[in-house]
């Protein structure tokens, strides 16, 4: 399934995508089972499986479902920067309200441009929803179209209670398996949890190749438990290597021939926040 036109329109239009049920049953099942002792039983998993993106939710970081939108909506050359998985039960919101915004962008890392009929967003976030959502069950939403927004979000568009909230409000429903992608440019909240059984989901950050907002916090046990082709996601931080001659590209496909290193992790004890 190559990157529509629709999808294109839509993601240049609302800020994200939706990509259907792109994980098999038997992923799902192995990825809600990670989830599950992440959160409530981490020593059932082994070093490198305890948290993500290792184990079975490593079939994510390089799925070609993904990599065919971000390819298009990032460039050719993008990392995994950033990753987080919740198990959410009911009442439970993610620590922000709406934050980003086009208006307010907390850095031109997150910005999001359009040129020459190509897409250029910053940090785009993947959000794998675990169960079947329906739009009222409170995942991520949005305030459409607001990564292109040149003006603060009114106080009235702020609110998350469904029956305050802003006319540009809006969310989605999907399978279990469904790929969400979102610029990270555009306002977004995780409001409270509102179906009796827990929001089951991970939550991934990618970036072009040559910039970085997270700071390393991935264990290294993770890190060096995926093969060589899924640790390129987590290659260092450059584009080009002036060094050598011919000057050498930090494309995925050098970095797998090379023995370059992965960028090192600095918290590992705080690997599980979002
Ligand atoms: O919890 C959510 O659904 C939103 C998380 C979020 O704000 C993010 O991933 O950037
Ligand atoms: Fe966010």
């Amino acid at each position: 399934m190559p990157f529509t036109a629709e999808e294109r329109f839509r993601f240049d239009l609302t800020g994200f995508l939706v990509r259907p049920a792109i994980l098999s049953p038997d992923e799902v099942a192995a990825l809600v089972d990670q989830v599950d002792r992440i959160h409530h039983n981490p020593e059932s998993l082994s070093p490198e499986q305890r948290n993500v993106p290792g184990g079975p939710s490593s079939v994510v970081i390089d799925h070609p479902k993904v990599l065919e939108v971000l390819h298009e909506v990032i460039g050719p050359d993008i990392r995994l920067e950033g990753a987080f998985s919740v198990w959410r039960e009911k009442g439970v919101a993610h620590a922000q309200g709406f934050h980003q915004g086009g208006s307010k962008p907390i850095d031109p890392i997150f910005g999001y441009r359009v040129h020459n009929g190509e897409i250029y967003a910053g940090m785009v976030r993947v959000v794998i929803e675990l169960t079947d959502v329906k739009k009222e069950d409170g995942a991520t939403s949005f305030i459409i179209g607001s990564h292109k927004a040149n003006f603060p979000l009114p106080p009235e568009h702020e609110s998350l209670d469904p029956e305050k909230r802003s006319e540009f409000f809006t969310s989605y429903e999907c399978p279990a398996g469904s790929a969400i992608f979102f610029s990270e440019n555009l306002i977004h909240a995780g409001p409270p949890w509102r179906r009796d059984k827990p929001r089951i989901a991970i939550l991934y950050a990618y970036s072009h190749y040559a910039t970085n907002w997270h700071r390393m916090k991935i264990a290294p046990e993770i890190i060096n438990g995926l093969p060589r082709e899924k640790q390129a996601y987590f290659r260092e931080v450059w584009a080009l290597d002036f060094g050598q001659r011919p000057f050498v590209h930090n494309s995925v496909e050098n970095f797998i021939k090379s023995t370059d290193p992965v960028t090192p992790s600095r918290f590992p004890e705080h690997q599980n926040g979002g």
